[in-house]
């Protein structure tokens, strides 16, 4: 039978410190993102893009905060639609936007996994672990938030209440290479999984990846995939607006991808924080629907009929 995939846009950048990522689901609808998922044999649907209501601004006692109110419109409206996407189609992918989104996504996709019974895990490709409480973050940019917001973690009370937190012990995050002090606190004492790029250098993607995903099979999880664009390595990826030096070659990134594919684990998607304005030709966008394909099934040779 044909697998169903969703696309929902999710045009917002009020969590940066810098605009252009609302342009980000424009710009992989232009590179073709539904056009190839389709042509690797799925039942694509563009559910356009989310709207979010306007809301008065809200202040907090952390002043370096900025866009609170519209930070929690966002998740609020995104939670459900979520939800729905998941509840709906055999995968669903949510298209950024920054990564602040993360907090409607993944709260969304969690309550789902508990409707089905099933434990939700989520892989975190970032090179930032987003998990900051309000009261820590002090560039009071949002989309460092988000992480800290689903394992439960109080002070959060501005943001819609969180029906199904994420068991910390179910997150896998790669690529973490610029870290603040709470930020670590949180990791250690949360007991995170966190393979940062030391770690990556050292042992390479696949053996903590396979580990990861052995365990995602044997608790017959769901996996979630939330995929930050600086991830990458700005040579590679130049299309985001916080860029950090070192991160995942494009072979390292496919490879992910592709043993994800086989793996038949992932069932959601977060693509974030491509910012077209700061792209160099679509080139970012180009190698995150590649990226995106390899995880839908495109291979270079199939692996099972290849004869010598
Ligand atoms: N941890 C820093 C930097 C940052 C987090 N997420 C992104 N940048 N994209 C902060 O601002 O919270
Ligand atoms: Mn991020
Ligand atoms: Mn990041």
């Amino acid at each position: 039978m044909t697998r169903t995939c969703s696309l929902l846009g999710v045009p917002v950048e009020t969590g940066a410190a810098q605009r252009g990522c609302t342009m980000g689901p424009a710009s992989l609808r232009t590179a073709e993102l539904g056009e190839i998922i389709a042509g690797l044999g799925w039942q694509v649907s563009d559910l356009g893009d989310l709207t979010v209501p306007a809301t008065p601004a809200r202040a907090h006692d952390n002043a370096a905060i900025h866009h609170l109110a519209e930070t929690a419109a966002l998740i609020g409206a995104l939670e459900p639609a979520a939800f729905d996407a998941a509840q709906a189609h055999d995968r669903a992918i949510f298209m950024g936007g920054d990564h602040s989104m993360a907090a409607g996504s993944i709260a969304g996709v969690c309550r789902h996994a508990a409707a089905r019974g099933r434990p939700l895990f989520v892989l975190w490709l970032d090179a930032h672990p987003d998990l900051h409480r309000l009261s820590t973050t002090t560039s009071g940019n949002l989309h460092g938030t988000p992480m800290a917001y689903l394992i439960g973690e109080p002070g959060f009370e501005a943001y819609p209440p969180l029906a199904h937190p994420l068991a910390p012990e179910n997150i896998c995050m790669m690529g973490i290479r610029s870290v603040d002090e709470p930020e670590a606190a949180h990791i250690r004492d949360r007991g995170i999984e966190v393979h940062d790029m030391r770690a990556i250098d050292e042992t390479g993607v696949l053996a903590p990846l396979e580990s990861f995903l052995a365990r995602v099979r044997a608790a017959r999880g769901l996996l979630h995939l939330s995929f930050d664009v600086d991830f990458l390595d700005p040579a590679i990826a130049p299309g985001v607006g916080t860029t950090v030096p070192g991160g995942a070659t494009f072979r390292e990134a496919h490879l992910i991808m592709e043993t994800l594919c086989d793996s038949g684990l992932v069932t959601s998607l977060d693509l974030v924080e491509l910012n077209p304005f700061l792209d160099e030709r679509g080139r970012t966008a180009k190698l995150l629907c590649d990226l995106t394909a390899s995880l839908f099934g495109r291979r270079v040779l199939d692996r099972m009929t290849r004869s010598f």
